[in-house]
């Protein structure tokens, strides 16, 4: 086979929480990305977590209005000839707190009107249930998902939307990017999917452990019910994938590389093999973390394998153990040195691009998994220039996309990896999940938004939506 398969799920990704705004209507909850601020590039957001503060912006909060604006949304999503659009669920518009005993019917009904909408014209829905964002009354009132009961709020949430749409949607994920807390020195990381409260003196690194544990269960538990509900659900993890190369040839360097690596690959390891790998039994052992997980609960791992690995891909990294050279920083795990990999450019905002660690992780990621591949998010955060005559001249974000498709498809004809579908993200211009800009635009449709929230939020097509366009036309065959 020398080109994609015919039925490759071509799509756009974008997340709730990032696109909806409506943070407080139709009986929504607060959520935990509605106490986020808005930071810059390389400034960080703030989370308020005692509630909406009166002198502070918060871009999720209405963010681009895709609630009251879906349906001329998906006209354009449309004419581009998207197949398929991943997007998430909110979960506080179907349980305000999480932990209520009835679904709110107004939630309900607005995810049935938006996926009716979408395959009446021809779009099928690929959903995440959480994608960064959980019920903040979750946070105050269990710490979030370090407490066990939690899991069972999750479970009964993906029971009630799997049932009402299970003739609806048939490609889920779980949580999105379920690896980045593995960076948990990093408060976003363990804020928006796990939203835990850390009590003064705790050890970190052993809560965010047992943080993920609970996920895992719980994602374990939803494939396992998914299936029950519908044989045809297609029930995915979802991974943040960025290969880390040894900078030099020097063995301790590539063994480096593989330390940091297997910390954010034990995830996926969980959720493909159904158990904890050796390499963290033995950390957790070495250091005397105590993680909670009973033997029932192991058999619940087992039994509820993923059907497929949904990930994104936007850059890669490199470490080093060599003395003689800079680093930016020191990996906690590995003791080895983050540094930039001099073969590869970065973004404005420092995110590494390297078209071929596409290609090289499509293949180790299907190597160790043997199951189908996902790529649901891959894209070029950039500033645009609108020109005199109002157009957007985006070359720089044809270019990224071109060279990465360009290496998928390499994988999937020459190497003979299955995937299932490419689905770039913010396939419209959306907040930014790590500073809260939009100004850092991803989209081939263009949203008249500033960073400080001003604009009339009118949509216009990039260069970059015809490209997309005719690429999706031929499949990619000229590519
Ligand atoms: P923004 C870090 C590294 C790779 C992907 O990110 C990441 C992050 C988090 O910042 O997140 C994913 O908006 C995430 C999306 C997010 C997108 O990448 O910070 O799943 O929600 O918007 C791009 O440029």
């Amino acid at each position: 086979m020398k080109e994609l398969p015919k039925n490759f799920l071509w799509g756009g990704a974008v997340a709730a929480h990032q696109i909806e705004g409506g943070w407080n209507v139709g009986g929504k909850g607060l959520s935990t990305a509605d106490v986020m601020t808005a930071g810059r590039n390389g400034v960080s957001r703030k989370i308020t977590t005692e509630g909406i503060l009166d002198n502070e912006y918060y871009p999720n909060h209405e963010a681009i209005d895709f609630y009251h604006r879906y349906k001329e949304d998906i006209q354009l999503f449309k004419e581009m000839g998207l197949k398929a659009l991943r997007t998430s669920i909110n979960w506080t518009r179907i349980y305000p707190n999480g932990d209520d005993l009835e679904p709110n019917e107004a939630g309900l009904q607005f995810y049935d009107d938006l996926f009716d909408e979408l395959l009446v014209n021809g779009i099928e829905p690929v959903i995440t249930l959480s994608h960064f964002e959980i019920p903040l009354a979750l946070y105050h009132n269990y710490g979030g998902f370090r407490h066990k009961k939690v899991i069972d709020f999750f479970v009964n949430y993906a029971r009630t939307v799997m049932t009402r749409y299970k003739n609806k949607v048939k490609y889920w994920m779980t949580f999105n990017e379920i690896n980045n807390q593995a960076d948990g020195q990093h408060d976003l990381h363990t804020w928006t999917n796990s939203a835990i409260l850390f009590e003064e003196g705790e050890n970190r690194e052993a809560i965010i452990y047992q943080a993920a544990i609970n996920e895992l269960i719980a994602s374990a538990k939803v494939v396992k019910l998914g299936h029950e509900i519908n044989p045809d659900f297609q029930i995915g993890c979802m991974m943040a994938y960025v290969p880390v190369y040894p900078f030099s040839s020097k063995p301790e360097d590539q063994m480096a590389a593989l330390k940091v690596m297997n910390r954010r690959f034990f995830y996926s390891d969980v959720h493909a093999r159904g158990y904890v790998p050796n390499y963290v039994e033995k950390e957790w052992e070495a250091k005397g973390y105590q993680i909670n997980l009973t033997s029932d609960e192991r058999d619940i791992l087992r039994e509820g394998t993923v059907d497929y690995i949904g990930f994104s891909y936007y850059m890669s990294g490199a470490v080093t153990t060599l003395e003689n050279v800079g680093g930016y920083s020191i990996d906690d795990f590995s003791h080895a040195k983050w540094l930039e990999n001099p073969y590869v450019k970065a973004s404005d905002w420092g995110w590494q691009i390297d078209p071929v660690g596409l290609r090289y992780i499509l293949n180790l990621v299907y190597e160790r998994y043997n199951l189908p591949l996902f790529i649901v998010e891959n894209g070029f955060g950039a500033y645009d220039q609108i020109e005199e005559d109002g157009t957007i001249q985006d070359q720089y974000r044809i270019d990224y996309l071109q060279e990465h498709i360009q290496q998928m498809k390499l994988a999937v004809v020459e190497d003979g990896v299955e995937l299932m579908g490419y689905t770039p993200w913010g396939i419209i211009d959306i907040v930014s999940f790590g500073t809260g800009e939009m100004e850092k635009r991803y989209g081939f449709i263009h949203v008249d938004k500033d960073n400080q929230g001003n604009g009339s939020l009118k949509r216009s097509k990039k260069v970059s939506f015809d490209w997309y366009k005719y690429l999706i036309s031929t499949n990619a065959k000229e590519i």
